[in-house]
């Protein structure tokens, strides 16, 4: 594989799509696998570099799914894309994992950072794919009850430093990393601005970033709107402003054309 930020060029979108009954913004849209492949090759018509499939929803308060459950929902949908389009997996699951990337996933996104499943670091180091690292305070269930930090910033660089020394330490070069600082989860809406706005200190670490900023809970907090597309696509803008490389999103072409235009007067 190539160095991340040469197969990645900034800004990259990354289409999200959830296959689960219960994600925030788009849960239960696509647990048809024809509907949700459709969905896919629209994103890429649209413009994105990737999509993300995730098959369990992280969104506060929620307790997980079984690996075969996760499995259940992915399998089908990661067969129908093998072969056609460039896609990543969202799971913290070596299993999910592994079953991605004999379907040709590119890139393994781990929202736990390789924190929750011991055989994860070594499925991916394995497999010469690329790894999106995020952080995370508190786990899913309980994360937003109480977030809490010194600097956040420096929290979150910190940590993001220490688990991009342990995958390299397992084996995953380098330059397959790009490290997220996790907007949403365990944090703050004003901690989520603010590690937006000195996103320099993460992009101090040498990696790409990604950002997933879109159709998150603070920008509902932030605007008072239901209708959270031009916030996302705001918000999207912003990130690859201060040097974000990829853009998870939802909402594809809105997102492609605006940072076409940020990215032409840059
Ligand atoms: N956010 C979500 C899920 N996975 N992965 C990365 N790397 N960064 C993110 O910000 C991120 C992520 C949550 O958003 P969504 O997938 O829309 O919702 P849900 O977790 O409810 O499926």
């Amino acid at each position: 594989m190539i160095p991340l930020e040469q197969r990645f060029r900034r800004p990259s979108v990354m289409g999200v799509l959830n296959v689960t009954p219960d994600s925030f913004s788009d849960g239960g849209v696509h647990l048809d696998p024809d509907v949700a492949a459709a969905a896919a090759r629209r994103m890429i018509e649209e413009g994105a570099a990737i999509v993300d499939v995730g098959g369990e929803s992280t969104r506060p308060g929620s307790a997980g799914v079984s690996p075969n459950e996760e499995l259940r929902r992915v399998v089908p949908v990661l067969d129908r894309l093998e072969g056609e389009l460039p896609f990543s997996i969202d799971t913290s699951k070596a299993g999910v994992a592994l079953a991605a990337l004999e379907r040709g996933a590119i890139l393994v996104n781990d929202v736990t950072a390789l924190r929750g499943d011991p055989e994860f670091a070594g499925v991916v180091a394995g497999s010469g794919a690329y790894l999106c690292l995020m952080h995370m305070q508190g786990e899913p269930r309980t994360m937003q009850l109480e977030p809490h930090y010194g600097d956040v910033v420096t929290e979150v660089a910190a940590f993001l430093e220490e688990r991009m020394s342990f995958a390299v330490a397992t084996g995953v070069s380098e330059d397959r990393i790009c490290l997220d600082p996790g907007i949403g989860f365990g944090k703050t809406v004003a901690q989520n601005l603010e590690l937006v706005r000195r996103l320099d200190v993460l992009l101090a670490l040498g990696r790409p970033v990604l950002v997933g900023f879109s159709r998150k809970s603070s920008l509902q907090r932030l605007t008072g709107s239901e209708d959270l597309l031009g916030a996302s696509v705001a918000a999207a803008v912003a990130a690859f402003e201060r040097g974000a490389t990829i853009l998870r999103v939802h909402d594809v072409r809105p997102t492609v054309d605006a940072l076409t235009v940020a990215a032409a007067v840059a």
